[in-house]
């Protein structure tokens, strides 16, 4: 069993135990308190969110993804593992390597991102949103909260594909257009988070629907400075997912900020 340190200007560290998982897991744990944790990749590091310090990983990772060097569909995603402290190893594909097709053929409905939790292989980045919520409580309470859930992201995919629409189909010709109807397509979020007791989208806690909410809220942003404006509760809603300490590291970490929100380079 394995603890590697992977910064090239740190002593080389491999911590090796024989007893098996307990005392991994007891590292790993160690490694949280003592603020050591970053999420990983095999070949780079994804997040060290304490830069000073050496970043520490497990060579099994449980979760790996593959997808393109773009945040994508995926920012919401690694902002719940990393609000969950769940490493992750980053398979990432570049377009050239994409072009070729094999990798395309191997994928079920021939896109990323692909997301591996031990054997089990998952495509479709909604179906993997809701995977890790279910396993990390980011699903609901009770099944009616957990149906408030989908029903809520459902509406954020309705958002989120109206927002991909124009930035790969029409951003010279739509942008304005799209800003200026932008109001239309936040009031019920609006509504819904003025009503809301806990801040969150449904229930008192955090779930998948509001990660995936908060990312798209952030692409909105980059894209019209003023998209929040006159919308307080959403206002208040980013600034304080935003101010949650590891998602707070997420954003600051270089490794994250430097990812294209999109694949066109459009924002
Ligand atoms: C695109 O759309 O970056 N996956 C994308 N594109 C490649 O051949 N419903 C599922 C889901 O929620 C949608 C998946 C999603 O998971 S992500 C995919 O696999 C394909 O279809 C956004 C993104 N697009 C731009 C991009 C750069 C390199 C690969 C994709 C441009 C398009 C294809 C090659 C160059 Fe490209």
């Amino acid at each position: 069993m394995l603890l590697h340190n992977h910064l090239d200007h740190w002593p080389a560290t491999y911590l090796t135990t024989e007893s098996g998982k307990d005392n991994i897991s007891r590292n790993i744990l160690r490694m949280s308190s003592g603020r050591l944790l970053g999420l990983w990749s095999s070949s780079r590091i994804v997040c060290n969110t304490q830069p000073s310090l050496p970043t520490l990983f497990y060579t099994m990772a449980p979760y790996t993804l593959t997808y393109f060097p773009v945040k994508g569909r995926c920012g919401a995603l690694k902002m719940i593992l990393a609000d969950n402290e769940q490493q992750f190893k980053e398979n990432l594909v570049s377009i050239d390597d994409w072009m070729k097709g094999d990798k395309k053929g191997s994928c079920l409905f021939g896109q990323l991102p692909k997301f591996e939790d031990g054997d089990l292989v998952l495509f479709q980045s909604n179906a993997i949103l809701r995977h890790v919520g279910r396993k990390h409580g980011a699903y609901g309470k009770n099944d009616c909260e957990a149906s408030l859930i989908d029903m809520m992201n459902d509406a954020v995919e309705d958002f989120r594909l109206k927002y991909i629409k124009m930035i790969y189909q029409e951003y010279e010709t739509g942008k304005e257009a799209y800003c200026k109807d932008l109001p239309n397509h936040l009031k019920p979020f609006e509504s819904i988070l003025s009503k809301s007791k806990s801040g969150f989208l449904v229930g008192d806690q955090i779930s998948f629907a509001d990660y995936n909410l908060f990312d798209l809220l952030l692409n909105h942003k980059v894209l019209y400075s003023a998209s929040l404006d006159s919308l307080p509760a959403l206002k208040g809603y980013v600034d304080k997912i935003a101010a949650r300490p590891k998602i707070k590291a997420l954003l600051e970490c270089e490794n994250f900020k430097k990812l294209p929100i999109n694949g066109n380079g459009k924002q």
